[in-house]
Protein backbone atom coordinates (compact mmCIF):
# COMPACT_ATOMS: atom_id res chain seq x y z
CA UNK A 1 0.00 0.00 0.00
CA UNK A 2 1.23 3.67 -1.37
CA UNK A 3 0.75 6.11 0.97
CA UNK A 4 1.29 9.70 1.55
CA UNK A 5 3.29 10.47 4.23
CA UNK A 6 0.67 12.67 6.59
CA UNK A 7 -1.41 9.55 6.18
CA UNK A 8 1.52 7.41 7.61
CA UNK A 9 1.85 9.95 10.49
CA UNK A 10 -1.55 9.63 10.77
CA UNK A 11 -1.30 5.87 11.12
CA UNK A 12 1.39 6.55 13.84
CA UNK A 13 -0.35 8.36 16.02
CA UNK A 14 -3.52 6.82 16.43
CA UNK A 15 -1.70 3.55 16.78
CA UNK A 16 0.34 5.49 19.90
CA UNK A 17 -2.61 7.04 21.22
CA UNK A 18 -4.19 3.57 21.47
CA UNK A 19 -1.04 2.47 23.56
CA UNK A 20 -0.80 5.60 25.73
CA UNK A 21 -4.63 5.51 26.45
CA UNK A 22 -4.44 2.12 27.38
CA UNK A 23 -1.05 1.59 29.38
CA UNK A 24 -2.63 4.35 30.82
CA UNK A 25 -5.74 2.81 31.96
CA UNK A 26 -4.22 -0.27 33.29
CA UNK A 27 -2.14 2.31 35.85
CA UNK A 28 -4.99 4.06 37.02
CA UNK A 29 -7.17 0.82 37.07
CA UNK A 30 -4.06 -1.00 39.51
CA UNK A 31 -4.48 2.17 41.51
CA UNK A 32 -7.82 1.67 42.56
CA UNK A 33 -9.19 4.74 40.27
CA UNK A 34 -11.69 2.80 37.65
CA UNK A 35 -14.77 1.35 39.25
CA UNK A 36 -15.52 -2.00 37.55
CA UNK A 37 -14.27 -4.39 35.35
CA UNK A 38 -11.69 -3.05 32.50
CA UNK A 39 -9.90 -4.99 29.33
CA UNK A 40 -7.40 -3.48 27.49
CA UNK A 41 -6.22 -3.95 23.80
CA UNK A 42 -2.66 -3.29 24.39
CA UNK A 43 -0.70 -4.47 21.46
CA UNK A 44 -3.74 -5.03 19.25
CA UNK A 45 -3.27 -1.73 17.66
CA UNK A 46 -3.28 -2.38 14.06
CA UNK A 47 -6.81 -3.90 14.36
CA UNK A 48 -8.56 -0.55 15.30
CA UNK A 49 -6.26 1.78 13.65
CA UNK A 50 -5.70 -0.28 10.12
CA UNK A 51 -10.16 -0.45 9.74
CA UNK A 52 -11.04 2.89 11.03
CA UNK A 53 -8.46 4.78 9.50
CA UNK A 54 -10.26 4.16 6.47
CA UNK A 55 -13.78 5.04 8.12
CA UNK A 56 -16.48 8.16 7.39
CA UNK A 57 -17.19 9.65 10.73
CA UNK A 58 -20.75 8.81 9.85
CA UNK A 59 -20.03 4.72 9.03
CA UNK A 60 -21.18 2.96 12.08
CA UNK A 61 -19.00 0.78 14.87
CA UNK A 62 -20.12 -2.16 16.74
CA UNK A 63 -17.66 -2.65 19.21
CA UNK A 64 -17.08 -5.27 22.43
CA UNK A 65 -15.56 -5.78 25.69
CA UNK A 66 -11.91 -4.82 24.41
CA UNK A 67 -12.85 -1.57 22.58
CA UNK A 68 -11.15 1.31 23.59
CA UNK A 69 -8.82 0.76 20.97
CA UNK A 70 -11.75 1.02 18.72
CA UNK A 71 -13.27 3.79 19.82
CA UNK A 72 -10.09 5.95 19.55
CA UNK A 73 -9.30 4.97 15.63
CA UNK A 74 -13.22 5.74 15.42
CA UNK A 75 -12.02 9.30 16.51
CA UNK A 76 -13.04 9.59 20.38
CA UNK A 77 -11.92 12.41 22.50
CA UNK A 78 -9.21 10.78 24.79
CA UNK A 79 -10.82 13.08 27.58
CA UNK A 80 -14.41 12.06 27.33
CA UNK A 81 -12.78 8.63 26.85
CA UNK A 82 -11.02 8.56 30.04
CA UNK A 83 -13.74 10.59 32.28
CA UNK A 84 -16.29 7.94 31.43
CA UNK A 85 -13.67 5.26 32.49
CA UNK A 86 -13.24 7.00 35.73
CA UNK A 87 -16.96 7.41 36.03
CA UNK A 88 -17.39 10.66 36.06
CA UNK A 89 -20.14 13.53 34.90
CA UNK A 90 -18.21 14.35 31.63
CA UNK A 91 -17.89 11.14 30.11
CA UNK A 92 -18.97 10.00 26.82
CA UNK A 93 -22.28 8.39 28.73
CA UNK A 94 -21.71 10.97 31.38
CA UNK A 95 -20.10 8.09 33.50
CA UNK A 96 -23.06 5.59 33.84
CA UNK A 97 -21.71 3.15 31.56
CA UNK A 98 -18.00 2.92 31.92
CA UNK A 99 -15.43 1.12 30.13
CA UNK A 100 -17.85 -2.02 29.08
CA UNK A 101 -20.95 -0.28 27.45
CA UNK A 102 -19.80 2.83 26.08
CA UNK A 103 -20.75 4.92 23.25
CA UNK A 104 -21.00 7.97 21.38
CA UNK A 105 -23.73 8.07 17.80
CA UNK A 106 -21.77 11.40 17.05
CA UNK A 107 -18.92 9.19 15.83
CA UNK A 108 -20.63 6.57 14.93
CA UNK A 109 -19.88 3.80 17.81
CA UNK A 110 -23.23 2.41 18.54
CA UNK A 111 -21.80 0.93 21.66
CA UNK A 112 -19.46 -1.25 23.54
CA UNK A 113 -20.87 -4.76 24.55
CA UNK A 114 -20.40 -6.75 27.73
CA UNK A 115 -21.93 -9.56 26.23
CA UNK A 116 -19.49 -12.05 24.20
CA UNK A 117 -20.73 -11.67 20.75
CA UNK A 118 -23.83 -9.23 21.54
CA UNK A 119 -22.53 -6.61 18.81
CA UNK A 120 -23.27 -8.55 15.76
CA UNK A 121 -26.49 -8.96 15.59
CA UNK A 122 -26.51 -5.20 16.10
CA UNK A 123 -23.95 -4.41 13.66
CA UNK A 124 -26.49 -6.28 11.17
CA UNK A 125 -29.07 -3.96 12.28
CA UNK A 126 -27.49 -0.86 11.85
CA UNK A 127 -25.99 -2.21 8.00
CA UNK A 128 -29.67 -2.88 7.29
CA UNK A 129 -30.66 0.69 8.08
CA UNK A 130 -28.56 2.04 5.86
CA UNK A 131 -29.42 0.19 3.35
CA UNK A 132 -33.22 0.78 3.72
CA UNK A 133 -32.61 4.43 3.57
CA UNK A 134 -30.29 3.85 0.63
CA UNK A 135 -26.97 5.86 2.35
CA UNK A 136 -23.89 4.59 1.17
CA UNK A 137 -22.50 3.91 5.07
CA UNK A 138 -21.10 0.85 6.09
CA UNK A 139 -21.04 -0.89 9.48
CA UNK A 140 -18.15 -2.55 11.38
CA UNK A 141 -18.55 -5.11 13.82
CA UNK A 142 -15.14 -6.16 15.89
CA UNK A 143 -15.02 -8.99 17.93
CA UNK A 144 -13.00 -11.64 19.35
CA UNK A 145 -12.20 -14.70 18.36
CA UNK A 146 -14.17 -16.41 21.68
CA UNK A 147 -17.16 -14.53 20.15
CA UNK A 148 -16.58 -16.21 16.79
CA UNK A 149 -17.89 -19.39 18.88
CA UNK A 150 -21.39 -17.88 19.29
CA UNK A 151 -24.29 -18.22 17.77
CA UNK A 152 -25.02 -14.43 17.31
CA UNK A 153 -21.97 -14.99 14.88
CA UNK A 154 -23.11 -17.49 13.03
CA UNK A 155 -26.81 -16.36 12.53
CA UNK A 156 -25.42 -12.56 11.79
CA UNK A 157 -23.55 -13.68 9.31
CA UNK A 158 -25.55 -16.05 7.22
CA UNK A 159 -28.53 -13.24 7.34
CA UNK A 160 -26.14 -10.50 6.40
CA UNK A 161 -25.08 -12.60 3.32
CA UNK A 162 -28.55 -13.35 2.21
CA UNK A 163 -29.41 -9.71 2.39
CA UNK A 164 -26.15 -7.86 1.23
CA UNK A 165 -25.99 -6.24 4.11
CA UNK A 166 -22.89 -3.64 3.95
CA UNK A 167 -21.02 -5.09 6.90
CA UNK A 168 -17.35 -5.76 7.97
CA UNK A 169 -17.25 -8.65 10.52
CA UNK A 170 -13.24 -8.05 12.19
CA UNK A 171 -12.78 -10.99 14.31
CA UNK A 172 -9.70 -9.82 16.24
CA UNK A 173 -7.90 -13.30 16.60
CA UNK A 174 -5.76 -12.36 19.94
CA UNK A 175 -5.46 -16.48 20.84
CA UNK A 176 -7.52 -16.45 23.51
CA UNK A 177 -11.03 -16.08 24.82
CA UNK A 178 -10.80 -15.47 28.73
CA UNK A 179 -8.50 -18.19 30.03
CA UNK A 180 -9.10 -20.77 27.03
CA UNK A 181 -6.57 -21.03 24.00
CA UNK A 182 -7.95 -20.82 20.29
CA UNK A 183 -7.61 -24.58 19.83
CA UNK A 184 -9.22 -26.13 22.76
CA UNK A 185 -12.60 -24.13 21.63
CA UNK A 186 -12.33 -24.95 17.77
CA UNK A 187 -11.14 -26.77 15.38
CA UNK A 188 -10.61 -25.09 12.83
CA UNK A 189 -6.88 -22.68 12.49
CA UNK A 190 -8.38 -19.41 10.24
CA UNK A 191 -11.68 -18.46 11.51
CA UNK A 192 -11.95 -16.37 8.28
CA UNK A 193 -12.65 -20.06 6.36
CA UNK A 194 -15.95 -20.09 8.05
CA UNK A 195 -16.88 -17.49 5.83
CA UNK A 196 -17.27 -19.77 2.79
CA UNK A 197 -20.64 -21.44 4.70
CA UNK A 198 -21.93 -17.77 4.28
CA UNK A 199 -20.89 -17.32 0.58
CA UNK A 200 -19.05 -14.30 1.46
CA UNK A 201 -15.03 -13.54 0.93
CA UNK A 202 -13.06 -14.62 4.39
CA UNK A 203 -10.00 -13.28 5.00
CA UNK A 204 -6.77 -13.50 7.56
CA UNK A 205 -4.60 -10.88 7.79
CA UNK A 206 -1.44 -11.13 9.74
CA UNK A 207 -1.72 -8.12 12.53
CA UNK A 208 1.63 -7.24 12.84
CA UNK A 209 1.86 -5.10 10.16
CA UNK A 210 -1.15 -2.20 10.07
CA UNK A 211 -0.76 -2.24 5.99
CA UNK A 212 -1.41 -5.36 5.30
CA UNK A 213 -4.86 -4.62 7.72
CA UNK A 214 -5.75 -1.97 5.62
CA UNK A 215 -4.98 -3.36 2.28
CA UNK A 216 -8.07 -6.09 3.48
CA UNK A 217 -9.79 -3.30 5.14
CA UNK A 218 -9.80 -1.43 1.74
CA UNK A 219 -11.36 -3.66 -0.61
CA UNK A 220 -13.86 -4.71 2.07
CA UNK A 221 -15.43 -1.35 2.72
CA UNK A 222 -14.98 -1.04 -0.81
CA UNK A 223 -16.99 -4.15 -1.38
CA UNK A 224 -19.54 -3.08 1.18
CA UNK A 225 -19.83 0.44 0.18
CA UNK A 226 -20.45 -0.50 -3.26
CA UNK A 227 -23.56 -2.97 -2.33
CA UNK A 228 -21.94 -6.03 -2.45
CA UNK A 229 -22.38 -7.19 0.79
CA UNK A 230 -20.69 -8.65 4.12
CA UNK A 231 -17.06 -9.82 4.30
CA UNK A 232 -15.36 -11.56 7.34
CA UNK A 233 -12.03 -10.34 8.01
CA UNK A 234 -9.61 -12.19 11.04
CA UNK A 235 -6.72 -10.14 11.64
CA UNK A 236 -4.08 -12.44 14.08
CA UNK A 237 -2.96 -10.27 16.63
CA UNK A 238 -2.05 -11.21 20.39
CA UNK A 239 -3.43 -9.96 23.44
CA UNK A 240 -0.38 -8.53 25.58
CA UNK A 241 -2.53 -8.28 29.14
CA UNK A 242 -4.32 -10.72 31.09
CA UNK A 243 -7.72 -10.99 29.93
CA UNK A 244 -9.09 -8.55 32.44
CA UNK A 245 -6.78 -6.25 34.13
CA UNK A 246 -5.52 -7.71 37.76
CA UNK A 247 -5.88 -11.20 35.68
CA UNK A 248 -3.01 -13.52 38.06
CA UNK A 249 -2.53 -15.46 33.89
CA UNK A 250 -1.83 -18.40 35.42
CA UNK A 251 -2.91 -20.25 32.36
CA UNK A 252 -0.69 -18.78 30.36
CA UNK A 253 2.67 -19.58 29.33
CA UNK A 254 5.34 -16.56 29.64
CA UNK A 255 7.63 -17.49 26.89
CA UNK A 256 4.56 -17.32 24.92
CA UNK A 257 3.98 -13.77 26.10
CA UNK A 258 7.53 -13.01 26.08
CA UNK A 259 7.24 -13.95 22.22
CA UNK A 260 4.30 -12.47 21.18
CA UNK A 261 5.89 -9.08 23.05
CA UNK A 262 9.08 -9.26 20.88
CA UNK A 263 6.65 -8.46 17.97
CA UNK A 264 4.83 -5.10 18.28
CA UNK A 265 3.20 -3.90 15.55
CA UNK A 266 3.72 -0.63 16.32
CA UNK A 267 7.88 -1.16 16.51
CA UNK A 268 7.39 -3.14 13.20
CA UNK A 269 5.53 0.11 11.45
CA UNK A 270 8.45 2.52 12.77
CA UNK A 271 11.19 0.34 11.32
CA UNK A 272 9.18 0.17 8.53
CA UNK A 273 8.97 3.78 8.16
CA UNK A 274 12.50 4.27 8.67
CA UNK A 275 13.91 1.86 6.67
CA UNK A 276 12.39 2.79 3.95
CA UNK A 277 12.70 6.22 4.83
CA UNK A 278 9.15 6.92 4.33
CA UNK A 279 9.21 9.86 7.48
CA UNK A 280 11.49 11.30 9.48
CA UNK A 281 12.56 10.15 13.12
CA UNK A 282 12.06 14.00 14.54
CA UNK A 283 8.63 13.72 13.05
CA UNK A 284 7.70 10.31 14.90
CA UNK A 285 9.64 12.04 18.37
CA UNK A 286 7.10 14.95 18.04
CA UNK A 287 4.09 12.90 17.63
CA UNK A 288 5.17 10.69 20.62
CA UNK A 289 5.06 13.99 22.71
CA UNK A 290 2.12 15.36 21.43
CA UNK A 291 0.50 11.94 22.43
CA UNK A 292 1.99 11.57 25.89
CA UNK A 293 0.91 15.74 26.65
CA UNK A 294 -2.77 14.77 25.05
CA UNK A 295 -3.34 11.49 27.65
CA UNK A 296 -2.28 13.11 30.71
CA UNK A 297 -4.65 16.21 29.86
CA UNK A 298 -7.20 13.30 29.37
CA UNK A 299 -6.16 11.99 32.88
CA UNK A 300 -6.33 15.64 34.54
CA UNK A 301 -9.67 16.67 32.81
CA UNK A 302 -11.31 12.97 34.48
CA UNK A 303 -9.93 13.64 38.00
CA UNK A 304 -11.17 17.46 37.76
CA UNK A 305 -14.49 16.25 36.53
CA UNK A 306 -17.20 15.36 39.12
CA UNK A 307 -17.83 11.76 40.02
CA UNK A 308 -21.31 9.98 39.08
CA UNK A 309 -23.36 10.19 41.57
CA UNK A 310 -26.24 7.01 42.19
CA UNK A 311 -29.88 8.69 43.10
CA UNK A 312 -31.86 6.31 44.05
CA UNK A 313 -35.36 8.34 43.28
CA UNK A 314 -34.43 7.65 39.56
CA UNK A 315 -34.81 4.40 39.98
CA UNK A 316 -38.06 4.89 42.05
CA UNK A 317 -39.34 6.63 38.36
CA UNK A 318 -38.09 3.75 36.23
CA UNK A 319 -40.08 1.20 38.17
CA UNK A 320 -43.39 3.23 39.18
C1 LIG B 1 -22.40 -14.56 26.17
C2 LIG B 1 -21.22 -14.46 27.09
N1 LIG B 1 -20.56 -15.58 27.45
C3 LIG B 1 -19.49 -15.52 28.28
C4 LIG B 1 -19.08 -14.30 28.78
C5 LIG B 1 -17.83 -14.22 29.68
N2 LIG B 1 -16.72 -13.69 28.86
C6 LIG B 1 -16.40 -12.39 28.89
S1 LIG B 1 -15.17 -12.02 27.81
C7 LIG B 1 -15.02 -13.62 27.35
C8 LIG B 1 -13.99 -14.05 26.32
C9 LIG B 1 -14.18 -13.40 25.02
O1 LIG B 1 -13.14 -13.75 24.17
P1 LIG B 1 -12.99 -13.09 22.78
O2 LIG B 1 -14.31 -12.94 22.13
O3 LIG B 1 -11.95 -13.85 22.03
O4 LIG B 1 -12.48 -11.61 23.09
P2 LIG B 1 -11.12 -11.15 23.80
O5 LIG B 1 -11.44 -11.04 25.28
O6 LIG B 1 -10.08 -12.14 23.50
O7 LIG B 1 -10.83 -9.82 23.22
C10 LIG B 1 -15.94 -14.43 28.01
C11 LIG B 1 -16.08 -15.88 27.80
C12 LIG B 1 -19.80 -13.16 28.40
N3 LIG B 1 -19.48 -11.94 28.84
N4 LIG B 1 -20.85 -13.26 27.54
Amino acid sequence: MKLETDKLLEIYRIMKRIRLFEEKTSELFAQGKIPGFIHVSTGQESVATGVCIQLRKDDYVLTNHRGHGHMIAKGADSRYMMAELLGRIDGYCRGRSGSMHIADFDIGVLGANGIVGGGIPISNGAAFSAQYKATDQVTVCFFGDGAANEGTFHESLNLASLWKLPVIFVCENNGWGEFTPQKESMCVENISVRAQSYGMPGQTVDGIDVLSVMAAAETAIKRARAKEGPTLLEVRTYRWHGHYEGDPQKYRPEEELREARSSDPIEYFVKHLLKEKLVEREALEEIDREVVREIDQAVRFAEESPPQTFDESELQEIYA
